[in-house]
């Protein structure tokens, strides 16, 4: 497999996705920086030209949280998946797909300071819902699905984290950031963590 990688991009939640699962990899680095991921090689493995990607023979994935999933399900037998099929599936995809589709948008649109918006019609509705979720969903111990840690908590923690560290998630409840403190101890995260330049 091939992780394309920045030590400054979302690639740090995929690194530390590979380091949970101990999977076998090439890192490829490609500094968007310097605007090597507007090169046509790059674009032919993601045409939006983001980090992450992960390249599995054939297989091309992208975006964070796919890629978390992918991994999770291709070592199935490491634990960091609920079983295939099993009801917890249903939890599972819901914090995978929230922290995309509603938290990121969220969180940006916060950033950018835009408040005039029809809060019915975007998919992320308004900050008010967004944190009330985010209490409810967050895990008061241990982890998003109870007691085993899974890609799950990579994506969701992650987004947190992110969001705290850079200043989209101001004042987070003490269970929040308990539950982001839980997640930086783990070794994997603070190996991605230590050899990014955070
Ligand atoms: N939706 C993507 C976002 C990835 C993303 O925004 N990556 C940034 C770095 S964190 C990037 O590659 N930026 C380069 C650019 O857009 O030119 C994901 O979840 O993986």
């Amino acid at each position: 497999m091939k992780h394309y990688y920045h030590p400054m991009s979302r690639a740090v939640t995929t690194d530390w996705m590979l380091r949970e699962l101990d999977a076998p990899h090439e890192r490829c680095v490609v500094d968007y920086l310097a605007g090597d991921n507007a090169k046509p090689e790059y674009r032919a493995v993601n045409p939006m030209g983001k980090v992450p990607a992960l390249v599995d023979g054939d297989t091309v994935v992208t975006e964070t949280a796919a890629i978390c999933a992918y991994l999770a399900d291709k070592f199935i037998d490491k634990g960091l998946a609920p079983p295939l099929g099993s009801t917890a599936r249903g939890q599972y995809y819901r914090y995978l797909f929230f922290s995309g589709t509603t938290l990121e948008p969220m969180f940006t649109v916060r950033h950018l300071g835009l408040t005039e918006y029809d809060a019915r019609s975007v998919g992320w509705g308004d900050m008010p819902r967004c944190l009330a979720t985010v209490e409810s969903m967050t895990p008061a111990r241990d982890w998003a699905l109870g007691s085993q840690f899974t890609a799950a908590d990579v994506v969701f923690g992650g987004t947190l984290d992110f969001a705290v560290q850079f200043g989209w998630l101001t004042d987070p409840s003490p269970k929040v950031a308990a539950y982001v403190q839980r997640i930086k101890a783990r070794p994997a995260y603070r190996a991605a963590h230590d050899s990014s330049w955070h």
